[in-house]
C-alpha cells in the first residue's frame, strides 16, 4: 500500500457519511489516518458508528461551508454528491484534489478488477459474474454500487474483484485498469445530475479509460467507446457480436465466438434482458479460465436478484410482479416487453421522480402491451399523459387496490415505475416491499 505512504501527512476530508463514507473511514482509521469528516446532512446514516467508534475525529453535519473544504489537502467524496454543489466546485477551484473511494480503491488495489456500468443491469451482471467466478474457484469480492463499498473489501484477500459502478463513481476515479469493461447499455437516467445526455453517455464511456478489455454492447451504438481504443474490443448483442443468441438443434442457445455454448434455458431466469446480460458475463470473464460445467452450474443457481421482475403472487388467477428496482425509463421498457412475450394484459404500476427523463419513449409500449397504467408520487401526471389508459391515485394501497379492480383471471400486475423512489420511500426496496405488503394484504 505505498499509496498510503505518499499521503500519510496530507489533511483528509471524508465528504458524505453513508455507505461510502462509512466505508472510507474505516479503511482510513485502520491506516493510521484521522480524517475530517463532512456530511450536509445533519443526522447522516453513519453518525451512530462514528460516535461509537471514531468518537474522537473532528466532524461537521450540516450545510456545506467551502472555505473550510479549502483547507483540506485532499477531499475523498461520495457519490451521492456532485461535484458541481458550490461549496465543493469551489473546493476544486482552490486546487483541493477530489476523488471517490473508487479511485483511492485504483490507486492502492493491484488485484484484476472486472468493472460493470449501463444504465440498467448491472446488479444482475455483476451478481452473476460473481458467481460464475466463485463456481470456477475463484476468491472473488462483489462490491461498488450493488451496496458494498469498495474500499470495505479492500482488506481482505481476493483473487479478483467485480465491481458495479454507477456515472458519479465513474465521475471521480481515473486510475482504475479493469481486465475487462463493459457498459452494457445506455438509456436516459439521471438527468437531474448531468447537463445533457451526452455528458451522462460520456460518463458511462469513461469505464473504458485505461480496460484491458472493452466489451461492448452490439445492439446499443452509444456503448461504444467514442475515440479509438488500443484495447481489443469484444461485443454481445440479440444476433450480432461475438458472443449472441442463435437456434441451435431447435433450442435457442447462448454462442460464445460462433460455439453453440449452453442453450439458454441452463439460465434459471428469464427474458430477452437476462439472456443479454448472460453474454455480457461472458464477454467480461473471457480473460478467466471457465469451463462449460462450471458456468452451467452458476446458470442455473442464479434465481436473480429481489425487486427485479419477481414473483410475488398469484391472486385468483393474476400475477403480480415486482420491479420495484425498474428507476428508469429503460427498465420499464425491458420489464413490459419480457411479460408482453409471455401474457396478453398487463397493469402496470408506475410513478414517483422521473428524475428530469423523457417519457415518451415508453409510449409504444404502453399502446401495444397495457391495458391500464395506474400512477402516483411526483411525476404521476406526466406518465399518466403518456396515455388515455391511465388512472391518477394518491399512493401504493391506492394502486393495488385499483389494479385488483381493472384486472381479471390471465392478467399480469407489474410494478415497474420508471422513476426513482425518493419522493415517497426511502429507497427502491421500500417501495418493492410496499407493494408486496399491499398485495399480499389486501382484500384480494
Ligand atoms: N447526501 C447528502 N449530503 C451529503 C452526502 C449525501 O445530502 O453530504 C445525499 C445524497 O445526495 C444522496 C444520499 O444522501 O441522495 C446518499 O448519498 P451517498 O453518497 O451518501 O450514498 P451512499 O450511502 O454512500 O451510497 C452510495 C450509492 N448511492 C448513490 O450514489 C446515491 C449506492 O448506490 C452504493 O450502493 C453505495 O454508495 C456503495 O457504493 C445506490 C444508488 O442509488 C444503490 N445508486 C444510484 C443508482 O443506482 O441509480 C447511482
Ligand atoms: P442496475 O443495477 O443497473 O439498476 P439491475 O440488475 O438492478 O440493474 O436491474 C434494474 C432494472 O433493470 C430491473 O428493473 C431489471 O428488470 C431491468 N434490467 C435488468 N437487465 C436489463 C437489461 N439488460 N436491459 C434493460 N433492463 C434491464
Amino acid at each position: 500500500m505505498q499509496y498510503l505512504n505518499e499521503i500519510k501527512n496530507k489533511q483528509i476530508t471524508v465528504l458524505g457519511l453513508g455507505v461510502t463514507g462509512l466505508g472510507i473511514v474505516r479503511f482510513l482509521l485502520s491506516h493510521g489516518f484521522s480524517p475530517k469528516v463532512i456530511d450536509s446532512r445533519k443526522n447522516p446514516p453513519g453518525i451512530d458508528w462514528l460516535k461509537e467508534h471514531a468518537p474522537q475525529l473532528s466532524t461537521h453535519f450540516g450545510n456545506l461551508d467551502g472555505a473550510a473544504l479549502c483547507k483540506s489537502d485532499m477531499i475523498i467524496i461520495s457519490p451521492g454528491l456532485s461535484l458541481k454543489i458550490p461549496a465543493i466546485a469551489k473546493a476544486i477551484e482552490s486546487g483541493v484534489e477530489v476523488i471517490g473511494d473508487v479511485e483511492l480503491f485504483a490507486r492502492i488495489n493491484t488485484k484484476p478488477v472486472v468493472a460493470v456500468t449501463g444504465s440498467n443491469g448491472k446488479s444482475t451482471v455483476v451478481t452473476l459474474a460473481y458467481e460464475v467466478l466463485k463456481a470456477a474457484g475463484y476468491k472473488v469480492a462483489l462490491g461498488g454500487n450493488i451496496g458494498t463499498a469498495v474500499l470495505d473489501l479492500l482488506s481482505d484477500d481476493f483473487d479478483v474483484y467485480v465491481l458495479e459502478l454507477s456515472s458519479f463513481q465513474l465521475d471521480t476515479s481515473s486510475s482504475l485498469k479493469p481486465i475487462s469493461a463493459t457498459v452494457l447499455n445506455v438509456s436516459e437516467d439521471h438527468l437531474d445530475r448531468y447537463d445533457s445526455y451526452q455528458a451522462y453517455i460520456d460518463s458511462k464511456l469513461s469505464i473504458y479509460n485505461n480496460a484491458e478489455l472493452v466489451v461492448i454492447n452490439a445492439d446499443d451504438i452509444q456503448t461504444k467507446p467514442i475515440s479509438r481504443s488500443l484495447a481489443p474490443q469484444m461485443s454481445f448483442g440479440t444476433d450480432q457480436g461475438d458472443y449472441h443468441l442463435a437456434e441451435h438443434n431447435s433450442e435457442l442457445h447462448f454462442i460464445a465466438k460462433g460455439e453453440a455454448f449452453l442453450p439458454v434455458s441452463t439460465l434459471a431466469v428469464v427474458g430477452k434482458h437476462n439472456y443479454l446480460n448472460t453474454l455480457s458475463v461472458m464477454a467480461l470473464l473471457s480473460p478467466f479460465n471457465i469451463t462449460k460445467d462450471q458456468y452451467a452450474t452458476a446458470l442455473s443457481q442464479f434465481h436473480g436478484l429481489a425487486h427485479r421482475c419477481q414473483f410475488v403472487s398469484d391472486k385468483n388467477g393474476v400475477k403480480y410482479f415486482n420491479d420495484s428496482k425498474a428507476t428508469n425509463v429503460g427498465a420499464t421498457i425491458a420489464a413490459i416487453d419480457s411479460l408482453a412475450s409471455e401474457y396478453e394484459n398487463l397493469i402496470v404500476i408506475a410513478g414517483g421522480d422521473a428524475k428530469g427523463a423523457d417519457l415518451s419513449a415508453l409510449k409504444p409500449y404502453i399502446k401495444n402491451h397495457v391495458k391500464a397504467l395506474v400512477c402516483f408520487g411526483k411525476d404521476a401526471n406526466k406518465l399518466a399523459a403518456l396515455t388515455s389508459k391511465s388512472h391518477l391515485v394518491n399512493n401504493m394501497q391506492e394502486a393495488v387496490a385499483l389494479a385488483q379492480v381493472l384486472s381479471k383471471r390471465g392478467d399480469i400486475v407489474l410494478l415497474a415505475p420508471a422513476c426513482a423512489s425518493i419522493d415517497m420511500y426511502n429507497n427502491y426496496m421500500q417501495r418493492g416491499d410496499d407493494f408486496v405488503q399491499c398485495v399480499m394484504e389486501g382484500q384480494l
